[in-house]
């Protein structure tokens, strides 16, 4: 909020009584009033309310609901709400009455409708509203993903241009600037939802956007700079655009997933230089560790070049590992910047679990990607997601772990308690092993058959059919932006992720082969997202005939996994595997599939005995996708597959 808004409230505040005052300009319904009044006596010390978070809240979602009031003079010495069901069961003002948190219990008896609240302070009176609301009909809203998915990752503000009197609104002067990569460049909700038919006929049924919420500063585009976890950045629309945008996915069976930052607000948030609590957060601006400083490659024994990859998150998976090893990692402040929540204590807990309840029962998505998982204390997880779940039973949420080994990753991993006696609840985790091992493989000459060393450690974790996997994401260097990288090779990290075990994600632009450096040069606009670019690549006329050939190919291989269900979700079996090739079965109930890749330059071929298999038996087979031909010879297949190529073969 701005300044000028703040002092008008003030102004209004000591003119009237019950004076009503907008608090939250772009929250479409979850918009509040408050209503203030006070007594003329000590008016620079009487309760002003300036915000009210969570906004508003619904019948029958929780037992209770701790609201975070911000203002002043908010020392309250009673506060009570109109509506007899609904009990204050305790407040606690901080910060020199900067805040007031008021925890209500609901009664059996609470019904929708408007409470509004007073606050008494001993020099005067205020009050404020809170909208419940019945909840809407959940058939169709929080889905989970499922096997079958397949993810389609977008950062809006370089996606589709929707809604271009947005673009600079009135509060970011100077913010936009589409000819400079760390400036907002327009994209929005809107533009997003526009695109969804571009996305079905893609093949892509889930899409996750980077946070939504709103940021603080001029070069905040990708969102993970917030200043208000309740509102939606209004460069990207309003909530009524995010309600519509999954509304919407959601008519056309598609799903959306929220990108949730648990462990740390922006710079700019006003916590900052004022926190709810003396320990709101780890650390203060003045005195916090850096979450990012330390590497512990030498203490595991590894060289300097291998030590690059080697942080504490290896520490923190090791029983012996002693806290002090680690502690920097889940209470620094991410590169040494972005506050970091003091999720241990149960006021923060409570604040950000209420907080991803409000964005799912606003909005209907279907699950979170929890942005730097490792970063926050596995208990918090543990709760957290136990919260979200009693609400939300089949909601999916997917923990980022940056890291290339499977043994790190897979500790993150929920369905099991691990050392420390806590199972981190977590649905899933990027499989960032395979997307290491997947550029090793195809850029880098490394031997294909890491491929198999990586799906060999699916034994730690409990669901590894739900491990996300992909070859490009925000944070890293596009795939064709690599050095040796070619359409070709494109083609064959596509063929991989999309047929191997998991849930592929697509970064957007990859299915046309945009290209680009690290960060930010692998946050290119999508072409024809904007009224003014002169090729629109969301269709068919608008691509040239490389970005065609790749979108086509893409969209077979998706049309293909949805038609085959031992692509989506069968058990893998690895056949044959050595330094340019890897051929492998995905059997379902209703099928067994061949997939066989030859990352080589030159033709050739796989004898692979189908004995003791679950082939045993394979009378026939037929070509499903690619180039190569197959035949069964006595217990064997024989596959001749040419240079760079992958085929799919359906067994009889
Ligand atoms: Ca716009
Ligand atoms: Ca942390």
């Amino acid at each position: 909020m701005t300044g000028r808004k703040v002092v008008r409230r003030e102004r209004t505040a000591f003119r009237a009584l019950f004076a009503s005052i907008l608090i939250t300009g772009c929250c479409g319904v979850a918009v509040s009033s408050v209503r203030a009044s006070q007594f003329a006596a000590g008016a620079d010390h009487a309760p002003v309310v300036t915000k009210v978070e969570p906004p508003n809240w619904w019948v029958g979602l929780t037992p209770e609901v701790m609201l975070l009031i911000s203002g002043r003079g908010l020392e309250a010495t009673k506060v009570e709400c109109n509506l007899a069901s609904l009990l204050v069961e305790r407040t606690q003002a901080s910060a020199g009455g900067k805040y007031l948190f008021v925890w209500l219990k609901f009664g059996a008896e609470t019904k929708s409708g408007t409470a509004v609240c007073r606050i008494t302070s001993a020099d005067g009176v205020t009050s404020f509203e809170l909208p419940i609301s019945a909840r809407t009909e959940t058939i169709h809203r929080f889905q989970g993903l499922a096997p079958g998915d397949v993810v389609y990752l977008i950062m809006p503000d370089r996606f589709a241009n929707g809604d271009p009197t947005n673009d600079e609104p009135a509060d970011a002067p100077g913010s936009h600037d589409r000819s400079k990569a760390p400036a907002y460049h327009g994209g929005d909700l809107r533009g997003v939802r526009e695109h969804l038919a571009y996305l079905k006929d893609l093949g892509v049924t889930t899409v996750w956007l980077t946070p939504v919420v709103k940021n603080g500063a001029a070069e905040d585009y990708h969102g993970y700079g917030a200043v208000d976890l309740y509102a939606i950045d209004p460069h990207l629309g309003t909530l009524r655009d995010y309600q519509e945008l999954v509304a919407a996915a959601h008519q056309q069976h598609m799903k959306v997933l929220f990108d949730i930052v648990p462990n740390h607000v922006g710079p700019r948030h006003p916590w900052v230089a004022n926190p709810p609590l003396a320990d709101w957060f780890h650390g203060t601006v003045q005195h916090h560790a850096n979450a990012s400083a330390t590497s512990l490659g030498s203490f595991y024994g590894q060289t300097k070049e291998q030590a690059a990859g080697h942080d504490p998150f290896e520490a923190l998976v090791d029983p012996h590992a002693p806290p002090c090893l680690w502690r920097d990692l889940t209470d620094g402040w991410f590169f040494g910047i972005l506050p970091d929540m003091n999720t241990e204590n149960p006021v923060v807990a409570q604040y950000l679990l209420e907080n991803a309840i409000w964005w799912a029962e606003a909005s209907g998505l279907d699950g979170y990607r929890v942005d730097t998982f490792p970063y926050v204390p596995r208990l918090f997880w543990s709760r957290w997601n136990a919260g979200i779940r009693r609400i939300y039973p089949r909601l999916t949420t997917i923990g980022e772990v940056f890291h290339p080994d499977p043994t790190v990753t897979s500790f993150f991993g929920g369905g099991q308690k691990r050392y420390d006696g806590v199972d981190s609840g977590v649905t899933t985790v990027f499989d960032y092993p395979m997307y290491f091992a997947l550029r090793d493989v195809l850029l880098h000459a490394a031997s294909f058959g890491r491929l198999a060393d990586i799906l060999r450690h699916d034994s730690l974790y409990v669901r590894p059919d739900l491990l996300v996997t992909f070859i490009g994401n925000h944070d890293v260097a596009r795939f064709m932006g690599v050095d040796g990288s070619s359409a070709e090779k494109l083609r064959l990290a596509f063929g991989l992720t999309l047929t191997l075990r998991g849930i592929p994600e697509l970064y957007y632009g990859d299915e046309i082969g945009m290209t680009g450096g690290a960060d930010p040069d692998n946050r290119r606009d999508f072409p024809g997202g904007w009224t003014e670019d002169s090729r629109n690549a969301f269709t068919e006329a608008g691509r040239t005939s490389e970005q065609q050939a790749t979108f086509v190919y893409v969209q077979r291989l998706l049309r293909l996994r949805s038609e085959h269900p031992a692509l989506a979700g069968g058990r893998l079996w690895s056949l044959a595997s050595d330094e340019s090739g890897y051929a492998f079965l995905r059997e379902s109930e209703e099928e067994r599939v061949l997939v066989a890749f030859n990352a080589s330059g030159k033709a050739r071929e796989f004898r692979v005995s189908l004995s003791d298999t679950v082939a045993e038996g394979s009378q026939g087979v037929k070509v499903l996708f690619g180039e190569g031909r197959a035949e069964i010879a006595g217990k064997e297949i024989h596959v001749r597959a040419p240079g760079e190529s992958r085929a799919i073969f359906g067994l009889d």
